[in-house]
């Protein structure tokens, strides 16, 4: 059955300009067709309300608060617009089959209507292309204040990105404060006080993403990448030796002790109640084999299990117990794709994220060829410094020019933006995501063939980047111009 709301939230997205133009809509719909009248928007007789055939009704908590969020998006500081649309006597409606569709106008197969007054229809029909449009924020290289997180999920909804990848913890600091392990963040955030997000503060990051459609995927990087960890958990991490002696360094978790995988799967038990996503990210990647080389105990155990020299094979023991772990969970795991580089059994993986440079088509087509879905990273790489004009470089990305069959695209669930964190904190977080993670919105959202010139973008680009600017977005610019509203 189809579900109906009436409401407005796309008038503003509609007015009479050439496809998207200087309204800037960002990222383009499937189908749009535009009326060629235009009219003034009162707050006095605007509202949204739910259609009386709607399966979702007042106390629809999701939507409910997009009602609210969208009015006054329609409306920043409650002054109207007078050269924009108005509708005295009209109504627009809109269909969609799930609630989440509705927040972005995402319908799969259904139509999109909008009807304004009695004579004029403009109908959008419009779905993504791909079911994982992600960004990757690292609170460990610096630590990210939460309300910078909110807004930035209010912006990623604002560019209809669906998966908020938090790289939670990583060697510089661990800055989530577990309830069973507290010394983890006692110890080993920046301050074990003010630069740790409590369960509290995650529950309140989980609820306002979902209100806003997005799912956050938690990731607990190891065994690599994991000095952090060490100072509050004594025995987790490997010690390295030189010689026949510890150096006084460690390495990645000691895969070799039981103890260690009792520790994850409390912690990861934890974590699962408090991220409701079904997925969970493992990490895995740029794993130092040398220090695992270089501790006898881990030799021992090597020779114990017949692995040889093979220190693959002690990887792939270590993500088997974690698979394991993440299975009696009923969870999905992610990993990146250095784990499916060592595996030895790669077709096991749930989900690869593929995230080096150099041929990483190639590596997508191997993974999708052994039937494990796959989530692209590399060609979205924000945290490297560069020219602003690189948004072109994301926008002109082709996920599915890889060789292989429709059953390898299928695979392909979508991709993800990457900020890592070495240069970034709450300073410049806004700046140097936005707007160039809107290209790449619009690669994993929009028809490529619709999408495919960088000229034809460009003005809508700069025109939802001035959009941005006006709902107090810290977005750049990305040329000469102005905006009508300049950030203040
Ligand atoms: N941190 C972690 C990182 C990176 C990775 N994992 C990284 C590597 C190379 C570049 C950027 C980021 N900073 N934990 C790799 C997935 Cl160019």
């Amino acid at each position: 059955t189809h579900t109906h709301w009436i409401l407005f939230m796309f008038l503003l997205t509609l007015q009479r300009v050439a496809p998207g133009g200087e309204a800037g809509v960002w990222p383009m719909p499937r189908k749009m067709s535009e009326g060629s009248e235009r009219y003034a928007l009162h707050p006095q007789g605007f509202s949204f309300r739910y259609g009386r055939d709607s399966s979702a009704q007042l106390g629809c908590s999701v939507l409910d608060a997009a009602f609210r969020r969208y009015f006054a998006l329609c409306f920043p500081e409650n002054t109207v617009e007078t050269d924009r649309l108005s509708v005295s006597a009209g109504h627009g409606e809109l269909t969609a089959n799930t609630v989440w569709g509705a927040l972005r106008g995402e319908s799969h197969f259904r139509d999109l209507i909008i009807r304004l007054s009695r004579n004029l229809f403009l109908k959008i029909e419009d779905f993504p292309r791909f079911q994982y449009r992600g960004i990757l924020l690292d609170t460990s290289r610096h630590f990210l204040p939460v309300r910078t997180i909110l807004k930035t999920l209010d912006v990623m909804a604002y560019n209809k990105f669906n998966v908020l990848h938090w790289h939670v913890v990583d060697d510089p600091s661990f800055p989530y404060q577990s309830q069973s392990f507290p010394d983890l963040s006692n110890k080993g955030a920046f301050h074990p006080q003010s630069h740790v997000y409590t369960q509290a503060d995650i529950r309140k990051m989980v609820s306002h993403a979902r209100l806003r459609g997005i799912r956050i995927i938690p990731e607990f990087d190891s065994p690599g990448h994991t000095q952090s960890w060490g100072k509050g958990q004594p025995g987790l991490l490997t010690p390295c030796y030189k010689g026949l002696h510890p150096s006084g360094t460690f390495g990645p978790v000691n895969p070799t002790l039981s103890t260690n995988y009792n520790f994850m799967g409390r912690l990861l038990k934890e974590v699962s109640t408090l991220f409701p996503d079904p997925y969970i990210h493992l990490g895995g990647d740029e794993v130092d084999f040398s220090c695992w080389k270089s501790n006898p105990d881990v030799r021992m155990f090597m020779k114990k299990m017949g692995f040889g020299t093979d220190y693959g094979k002690l990887g792939s023991l270590y993500f088997k117990n974690m698979m394991n772990i993440i299975e009696t969970l009923n969870k999905t795991s992610v990993v990146w794709q250095d784990v499916f580089d060592y595996h030895s059994s790669p077709k096991s993986l749930d989900v690869v994220e593929v995230w080096k440079a150099g041929c990483y088509m190639c590596e997508v087509r191997r993974v999708t060829a052994a039937g494990v879905r796959v989530i692209l990273a590399s060609p979205w790489y924000l945290d490297q410094p560069g020219p602003t004009h690189e948004w072109s470089r994301f926008y002109t990305v082709r996920p599915l020019a890889f060789t292989g069959t429709e059953h390898q695209k299928r695979l392909l669930i979508g991709g993800e933006v990457c900020l890592w964190g070495e240069y970034v904190d709450g300073t410049n977080l806004a700046p140097l995501l936005w707007p160039r993670a809107s290209a790449a919105a619009e690669r994993l959202w929009s028809d490529e063939a619709q999408t495919s010139s960088v000229s034809q973008a460009y003005p809508r680009l700069a025109a939802f980047r001035c959009k941005l600017l006006r709902r107090g977005v810290q977005a750049q610019p990305l040329f000469v111009g102005h905006c009508k509203h300049e950030y203040e």
